[in-house]
């Protein structure tokens, strides 16, 4: 087993780097994850040896692109377990999926007076772009409370719905908390209230196996980036019903059925969604991330990090005056900390000097932050390619550095 994983790392060239002389140690995952070499190779062999337009040409290669391109939609539905691939749209990432449904959902279905639930340890990803709808729209925002270990207040949740309630966005992993929310409670909730719901699965979908059927969720959105994939990439899932029943987001190419100066007619799912040339090499990488990830098995990906995450919580507490942030009953491999009388972006800068990546700051999520009574966090956060050898390094280092930061 550890043989298997040792071989998955050599699969990653940056990981084999060093940074000040060091060797690195890659902790931050959570913002964005290292590309295997498939990923890589499948972009410049694609770029080299076969690059073409799609939808829109008539010749060998730009079959061959759309063919691949259309291969790799399937490939994202497999990998959420959707019903059709027609549910599967290609966005620039988890932003502009979520961008995306509060343009087009809420066009078609928010209303003055409307509710909109988020809760308080969200992305700004999935405040800010509800905010300014409800502001469009001229509907209220309401926000899921927490409780101090990180747990969203359900209990809560429940009063906050009502038939006023069009949509709760929630996250599935919190990426400052590692919080792993209930999303099928929160779904029969909110479906009881006759709300719909998006989950944003930035933090899952790379690190765990989704099913957007089991979940019954009514949106799911992801980056390709953090899924050892491309930047520029990500997928939004939506039900097809819903899908068909929301106005483009945007107008242009190979979104429309017939152009007339008159009226306009759109054409169906998927395309409905993607305007323009879309980012075609990048979702041959997607493609090829996925096929990697399914190659591991998610199952097995996800109790490798659950034990990086036992061992990390563990380890890391040794360090004289440190305090974990987010210590909810279920988390991703994610561990936000403070440490008394010392600021994280010193701990930052100092590991950096070390070879150690790790992310300080607010995390986007400045409200989360304020919940929590701290301004920052220092953030380690392990992918199945980190090492629990990397983590007897690392807390060996940070100790080191908090000695030193407090003498
Ligand atoms: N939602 C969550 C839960 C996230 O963690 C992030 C990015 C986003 C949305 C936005 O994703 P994007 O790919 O569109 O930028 N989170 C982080 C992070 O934790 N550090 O850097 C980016």
């Amino acid at each position: 087993m550890a043989l298997e994983w040792e071989q998955r790392r050599s699969d990653f060239p940056m990981l084999s780097k060093t940074v000040h002389g060091h060797p690195l140690i890659y902790f931050d995952s959570a913002a964005t994850a290292q590309k295997p070499e498939v990923v890589i190779d499948a972009i410049t062999d694609f770029y080299r040896d076969h690059y073409g337009t799609v939808h829109r040409a008539i010749y060998e290669l730009a079959r061959f692109s759309t063919l691949e391109y259309c291969h790799v939609r399937d490939k994202a539905r497999s990998f959420l377990n959707a019903r059709k691939s027609e549910e599967i749209i290609f966005t620039r990432g988890t932003t502009e999926s979520i961008n995306m449904v509060a343009y087009s959902f809420g066009k078609a279905f928010v209303k003055p007076g409307d509710e909109v639930i988020v809760s308080t340890i969200e992305h700004h990803s999935d405040i800010v772009p509800w905010q300014i709808l409800c502001e469009d729209r001229g509907a209220i925002l309401k926000v899921i409370p927490v409780d101090d270990r990180g747990d969203l207040l359900l209990d809560e949740l429940k009063n906050l719905l009502s038939p006023r309630t069009k949509i709760v966005a929630v996250n599935h992993v919190s990426n400052a908390l590692g919080t792993l929310n209930p999303i099928q409670d929160i779904v029969q909730m909110a479906h009881a209230a006759g709300a719909k719901v998006l989950v944003d699965g930035a933090q899952a979908a790379p690190h765990m196996r989704v099913d957007v059927q089991d979940l019954d969720c009514d949106f799911y959105v992801f980056s390709g980036h953090k899924a050892f994939g491309p930047t520029g990439i990500g997928i939004l899932y939506g039900k097809e019903e819903l899908l068909n029943a929301m106005p483009p987001y945007q107008g242009g190419g190979d979104m429309i059925e017939t152009v007339t100066f008159e009226k306009t007619t759109y054409n169906t799912l998927p395309l409905k969604f993607e305007a323009g040339t879309p980012m075609i090499a990048e979702v041959i990488g997607l493609g090829a991330a996925i096929d990697y990830l399914q190659g591991i098995g998610m199952d097995k990906m996800h109790a490798r990090e659950q034990e990086l995450l036992a061992y990390g919580t563990e380890q890391i507490q040794t360090v004289d005056g440190l305090r974990i942030i987010g210590n909810a009953r279920k988390k991703g491999a994610i561990i936000s900390f403070v440490v008394d009388g010392v600021h994280a972006l010193d701990i930052g800068t100092m590991l950096d000097l070390k070879g150690v990546c790790v992310r300080t700051g607010h995390h986007c999520a400045q409200p989360t932050m304020r919940r929590f009574g701290v301004t920052a966090t220092a953030r380690a956060s392990f992918a199945f390619y980190n090492t629990f050898a990397e983590i007897d390094q690392f807390v060996a280092h940070l100790q080191a550095v908090v000695h030193q930061l407090k003498r």
